[in-house]
């Protein structure tokens, strides 16, 4: 029989677990070691060891994430749930054992068995989830959401297969499927018994004036869920991943019986499809049925769940506003809207204008770019075909939307040209709209949803995006953050505005001699995992310049390797001239289908091919562009970085939240006036950031001038000197029309305003050059960045979204 959960003996919150001794976590290692791994000490292997250790580290979350949910039921708290189809969480061991206080034992432990830390957490692999900062916003402020006491869950989606593997062959990106499930997944506790059935198609009917939807095929959304521990362990939420599973009709027995053994799983492995890939974003076609179904697997499960846990403790469907927040984390999730009202309506006989009104009071939609190609439009036939009821709701909604802007000639629809928009849709069922940064913000009230916000004046807020300190400071950058500790002490882990008391620390010699050895403790640590992992050897002591993000066009990774090249011809013209060494960093992959984005890969490392082998420079330049760049080697590369590109066009970078990781690890910013640029320089100071490059105004105007490519680039002999050893060969002797494609994008359209922008850029890379020649002034700037970037903790953020969004109080 079993007992009522109030049976159990639960420590309450305030009596968690506390510290284990380090002779009490020995024996819970080997505890694990031995009944959960089945290994002797003896024995084991570094996996073997890091599955213990997960789990000994695991143990602790547990009570904290039974207090937090069961205080959660008992004071009946309004909860967030943050849909999302990417998290990029990275490896967890290390920074589980951060926020529950057990890094230190952990370490005192591993090294009674000669092992340490570091390298067992290195075998973990990256929880790739997500494609880049979307994904990666997404897992810091779950983070930090469980840190401020935010009862939340994250939702998304459990890929067998996260962001592909990058290698490069002949500097050609290769792609390989990526596989962090193949061996063990300890952070995982999987609910076989949360099961909801997801369906697909079918034929629409009507019945009493009720609709009545009888899908063509049912996929199982089956949750696993991994507890997320804020720092100093006094909550934890929940982030449940969905795993897509055939339902069990779907295996035809007679067809295996009779010898058809593909086609009799056939069915099965499409249903499992839902959760095989995670999609790289920036594809435009193919698959797009698969990722449209995909996405309503992660929202369906997901709100039928939300409804579930909100009907176990409530009756009053009208009053979900009150206890519910849903968070749509791009508009990949925008089918919550339809699919509420759906529910509402269809299935508990609610008016379909109430409906419509409960689920806007309940949905909150951040806009994360004003990329046209990255704002979703699924064709209303596809709707049709895969959500019939959905599209059905949609266009009511259109109709209303259309009444709405009165005798307006022209109005803006929800479905337009035989298309869905997904923004329209998630803007008009959304009570608040968020854009990224103060820039993106006023872009997407001006530019992207003019109507909407005159429609509805105030629904549009800005939440700039911030980063959580404990992974991108205390975790990725050791050295730092004991520095910081020892000089104003601990606390700024929670409170990161406390960084401003360093800011005397800038004049002071003694402090900046310790800051510049931490810098260096931090380069050695990535040049020495860079030369073990990839065999690339840096000299620890150049100016480490990193651009490590995405690839696409508007990031203008060309931009700098075209400087780069130009910077390595007056090298060779001038050797003796006294250049400061350099190594420029890339990090990044491209989507698979994108051509130009991969043939700027290729370039870099025919230019890295070139000038590492060159005699006369490589002790002055070198390019390095290690593969497969992700959240873990991202925690390595940024405390190591001095100068960090932010070279995107301005208006074209929604936020960019790498720019913040950079700033706060003490790399000053070369950059633009886009996204989240233009508070950062704000923050750290005019004076501390290498500002260049026309303005989002500036950029229309330059793009309304016929042939500014042109004209541009007859300014610029530099440049044309560039291109023409492009042209020549230089770089690709084997072949040397490689990059006519690209050159001629250069001279005849020049969409992103590389050639506008470069003059420019090479200013401001002349003036890095003589501040960096100065090494007292670059220690005081790379100091003031640190102790300004407080303002960029996820922690504000999240508070932001908590009282202008989700108006959720914090439990603790
Ligand atoms: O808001 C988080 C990030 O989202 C993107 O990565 C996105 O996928 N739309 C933007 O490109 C970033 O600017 C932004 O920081």
């Amino acid at each position: 029989m079993s007992q009522p959960i109030d049976a159990f003996e639960l420590r309450d919150a305030a009596a968690a677990q506390p510290a284990p001794t380090p002779a009490q976590f020995r024996q819970a290692l080997l505890r694990h070691l031995q009944y959960t791994v089945g290994k002797s000490p003896q024995k084991a292997s570094l996996f073997d060891w890091r599955i213990a250790l997960s789990h000994a580290v695991r143990d602790h979350a547990v009570d904290p994430w039974f207090n937090a949910t069961r205080r959660t039921w008992d004071e009946d708290r309004k909860r967030v749930y943050y849909l999302s189809m990417e998290f990029l969480i990275g490896r967890l061991l290390e920074d589980q054992a951060i926020n529950l206080g057990l890094r230190e034992v952990v370490v005192q432990v591993l090294g009674e068995f000669g092992l340490s830390f570091a390298e067992v957490a290195e075998g973990e692999p990256d929880a790739a989830l997500g494609n880049g900062g979307l994904g990666r916003l997404a897992a810091c402020y779950l983070e930090s959401m469980a840190t401020m006491g935010c009862p939340a869950y994250g939702y998304g989606l459990r890929y067998e297969h996260g962001l592909f593997r990058q290698h490069f062959e002949n500097g050609r990106q290769i792609e390989t499927p990526e596989n962090w499930l193949a061996t063990d997944n300890p952070w995982d506790f999987t609910r076989p018994e949360v099961a909801y059935p997801v369906g697909f198609g079918g034929a629409l009917a009507e019945h009493n004036g009720a609709w009545i939807w009888s899908p063509g095929s049912q996929v199982l959304a089956s949750a696993h869920d991994t507890p997320v521990v804020g720092y100093g362990g006094k909550w934890a939420n929940t982030l449940r991943l969905w795993a897509a599973m055939p339902s069990a009709d779907l295996f035809d027995l007679n067809r295996f019986n009779a010898g058809d053994f593909a086609a009799a799983s056939e069915p099965e492995a499409l249903a499992r499809s839902l959760s095989r890939v995670l999609y790289p974003n920036d594809t435009t076609d193919g698959g797009k049925e698969l990722r449209l179904s995909q996405e309503y697997f992660l929202t369906s499960a997901s709100v039928q769940d939300i409804l579930r846990r909100y009907l176990a403790a409530h009756q009053d469907l009208l009053k979900l506003p009150e206890f519910v927040a849903i968070q749509m984390n791009d508009t990949h999730p925008a089918i919550a809207g339809p699919e509420l009202i759906r529910l509402l309506v269809d299935e508990h006989g609610v008016n379909f204008d109430t409906a419509v009104q409960t689920v806007t009071g309940v949905l909150g939609y951040t806009n994360h770019t004003l990329l046209p190609e990255a704002l979703e439009r699924w064709s209303v036939g596809l709707m049709r075909k895969v959500l019939p009821r959905h599209l059905q709701i949609i266009e009511t909604l259109d109709t209303q939307f259309i009444q709405l802007q009165g005798s307006a000639p022209d109005p803006v629809r929800l479905v337009s040209n035989d298309q869905v928009s997904m923004g329209d849709l998630a803007f008009a069922t959304s009570h608040k709209v968020n854009g990224v940064s103060a820039l993106h913000t006023e872009l997407v009230s001006k530019d992207l949803f003019p109507v909407h916000n005159e429609l509805h004046p105030g629904r549009i807020v800005n939440i700039t995006n911030g980063i959580t300190p404990r992974r991108w400071l205390k975790l990725a950058n050791p050295s730092l953050a004991t520095l910081i500790t020892d000089t104003i002490g601990a606390g700024w882990e929670t409170d990161l505005e406390r960084l401003r008391e360093l800011e005397p620390y800038a004049d002071d010699p003694a402090f900046r001699d310790a800051f510049g050895r931490s810098k260096r403790q931090a380069k050695e640590h990535f040049t020495g995992w860079l030369a073990q992992e990839h065999g690339i050897e840096l000299p620890a002591d150049a100016l480490f310049d990193a651009q490590v993000k995405r690839l696409h066009e508007y990031k203008r990774q060309l931009l700098n390797i075209l400087w780069t090249i130009a910077h390595w011809q007056r090298i060779k013209r001038d050797p003796q001239a006294g250049w400061a060494p350099r190594v420029k960093i890339f990090g990044g992959k491209a989507a698979p289908s994108y051509h130009m984005a991969k043939l700027i890969i290729q370039l870099i490392n025919d230019v890295a091919n070139v000038v590492n082998n060159d005699p006369e420079t490589s002790h002055l330049l070198r390019v390095a562009y290690p593969p497969n760049y992700g959240v873990s080697m991202a925690e390595k590369l940024i405390p190591a970085a001095d100068l960090s590109e932010q070279i995107s066009t301005a208006g074209m970078e929604a936020s960019g939240t790498g720019n913040m990781k950079f700033a706060l690890n003490g790399a000053l910013t070369i950059g633009t006036l886009d996204g989240a640029n233009v508070e950062i320089r704000e923050h750290v100071g005019a004076e501390n950031f290498f500002l260049f490059g026309l303005t989002t105004e500036q950029v229309a105007e330059r793009r309304a001038q016929p042939g500014h490519a042109r004209t541009a680039l007859e300014a610029s002999q530099t440049l044309r000197d560039v291109l023409q050893a492009i042209a020549e060969g230089v770089f690709s002797p084997d072949d040397r029309h490689r990059y006519d494609g690209l050159l001629d994008a250069m001279w005849n359209s020049d969409w992103f305003l590389v050639a506008s922008d470069f003059e420019d850029y090479d200013r401001a890379q002349s003036e890095v050059a003589d501040c960096y020649g100065d090494p007292d002034r670059w220690q005081r700037m790379a100091i003031l960045n640190v102790a300004r970037m407080g303002y960029f903790s996820s922690d504000r953020s999240i508070r932001e979204y908590m009282s202008q969004i989700w108006n959720v109080e914090s439990a603790l």
